[in-house]
C-alpha cells in the first residue's frame, strides 16, 4: 500500500500556501510593537535575529546546496551553534565513546561509495546508491534544536529532507507499523567496534507515524556542506523531538516492520533508554534529572542552565502522536 502524505493526520503545507511559522509569529509580533509604538528597536532586533539565523558555509567539506525548508517548526530563530562546537564535541560511538573521540577518530571512515539498503514490509525493496537518494527530493535547510539525553544541546542548520519522501518511494506494505535504522559497522574502519558497551550494529526504530512526520529527516549535509564523518556522513537521520541518540549516524539499511525494533541503546540499559526516547523534562533518566540542559557554545561557569522544553520545543508539532500515551510508562 501506498503511504499518501496527511495519512499521517497531520496537514503537509505545500510552499505556496504558507508562510514559515517562525517567520508568521515574528511578524505578528512586530504588528504588536508597531502599535505600541516600539517598533524602531524591535526592528533592529529582529533583523538581527533574522542574521543570526543565516549560516555561514565554514569552508571545509563540499558545498550542498538547499533552499530553507517550509515546514512548520523546521526553522527555529534561535542561535546556531558555532560549527566547530557541533563537530567536535558529540557522539559516535563506532569512534569512541569520549565526546572529542569522534572528530578525532572519524576520520577513518570511508564514506564512497555507499549504498542504504532498503528492505523488509515494503512493496519495493532496493538498494540506493548515495547519488539516488540525493536525487531522490529537493534539498531543504532546516535548523533545528537537537537535545542530548546528557544535557547537552545545540542549535543546527542540517541539509536533507523529509523521511516520508523515501518512504513514500518504496511502498510499505499495510502491515509495516515500524520502521528501523541500522548503521555502518567495519571493523577495519571503526575502531569503537572493539568495544562490548554497545551491540553492533548501533540501530533505532521510529513507529511509522513518527518516521513520517515532516519534522523527521534524512540529513545528508550541515551548514551548508555534506556531513562531516564525526557528524554520521553521508547520511544520518534526524529527529529533532526525541533524545539524539534517536539521530542514527551513517545509515547503511532502512527495515519495514510490524515489530517494535530492538534499538542498541535499549538492549545495553533498558530501564535506562525506552523506544520512544521523547525529550521530556518530566521523565528522569535514572541517573540524572532531564529538566534542564546546558547550551553548547553557552558553557560558561556562571551561564545559567535552560529548562528543557516538552518534545523538545516540538510539541504544538508532535504532540498529538502521543495523545493518550502514559509518557512516564512509555519513556
Ligand atoms: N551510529 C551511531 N549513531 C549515533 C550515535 C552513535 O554512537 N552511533 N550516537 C547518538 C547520540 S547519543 C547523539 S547525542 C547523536 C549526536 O549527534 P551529533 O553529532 O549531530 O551531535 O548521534 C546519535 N547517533
Ligand atoms: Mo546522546
Amino acid at each position: 500500500m501506498l503511504i499518501k502524505t496527511g495519512r499521517d493526520g497531520f496537514h503537509h503545507p505545500n510552499s505556496s500556501e504558507i508562510t514559515p511559522e517562525a517567520m508568521y509569529r515574528q511578524r505578528r509580533e512586530m504588528l504588536k510593537l508597531m502599535a505600541t509604538g516600539a517598533a524602531g528597536a524591535a526592528l533592529a532586533s529582529w533583523a538581527g535575529r533574522e542574521a543570526l539565523a543565516q549560516v555561514q558555509r565554514p569552508g571545509k567539506l563540499a558545498a550542498l546546496q538547499a533552499t530553507r525548508s517550509q515546514v512548520p517548526g523546521a526553522v527555529t530563530m534561535e542561535k546556531v551553534t558555532e560549527y566547530k562546537d557541533a563537530t567536535t564535541y558529540n557522539n559516535f560511538y563506532e569512534f569512541g565513546t569520549d565526546k572529542a573521540d569522534p572528530a578525532k577518530n572519524a576520520g577513518t571512515l570511508k564514506t564512497s561509495p555507499w549504498t542504504v539498503e532498503v528492505d523488509g514490509m515494503v512493496k519495493k525493496p532496493g538498494k540506493f546508491a548515495l547519488e539516488d537518494l540525493l536525487k531522490l527530493s529537493p534539498q531543504e535547510e532546516r535548523i533545528y534544536r537537537l537535545r542530548c539525553v546528557e544535557g547537552w544541546s545545540m542549535v543546527v542548520p542540517w541539509v536533507g529532507y523529509p523521511l516520508s519522501k523515501l518512504v513514500e518511494r518504496v511502498e510499505p506494505l499495510g502491515g509495516a507499523k515500524f520502521v528501523e535504522f541500522h548503521t555502518q559497522a567495519d571493523r577495519a574502519t571503526m575502531p569503537g567496534l572493539r568495544s562490548g558497551v554497545l551491540d553492533w550494529p548501533y540501530v533505532e526504530g521510529l513507529r511509522m507515524d513518527e518516521a513520517m512526520h515532516p519534522l523527521t529527516l534524512l540529513s545528508f549535509g550541515m551548514y551548508g556542506e555534506v556531513l562531516p564523518n564525526q557528524n554520521g556522513a553521508p547520511v544520518r537521520l534526524v529527529v529533532p523531538w526525541k533524545y539524539g541518540f534517536k539521530s542514527a549516524k551513517s545509515l547503511v539499511r532502512i527495515r519495514f516492520s510490524d515489530k517494535e525494533p530492538k534499538t542498541a541503546w535499549n538492549k545495553a540499559a533498558a530501564n535506562e533508554y525506552g523506544f520512544y526516547s521523547n525529550v521530556n523534562p518530566e521523565v528522569d533518566h535514572p541517573r540524572w534529572s532531564q529538566a534542564t540542559e546546558r547550551r553548547i557554545g553557552e558553557d560558561g561557569l556562571f551561564t545559567k542552565k535552560r529548562k528543557t522544553l516538552m518534545f523538545n520545543g516540538y510539541e504544538p508539532q508532535v504532540g498529538q502522536l502521543y495523545a493518550g500515551m502514559d509518557l512516564k510508562k512509555n519513556y
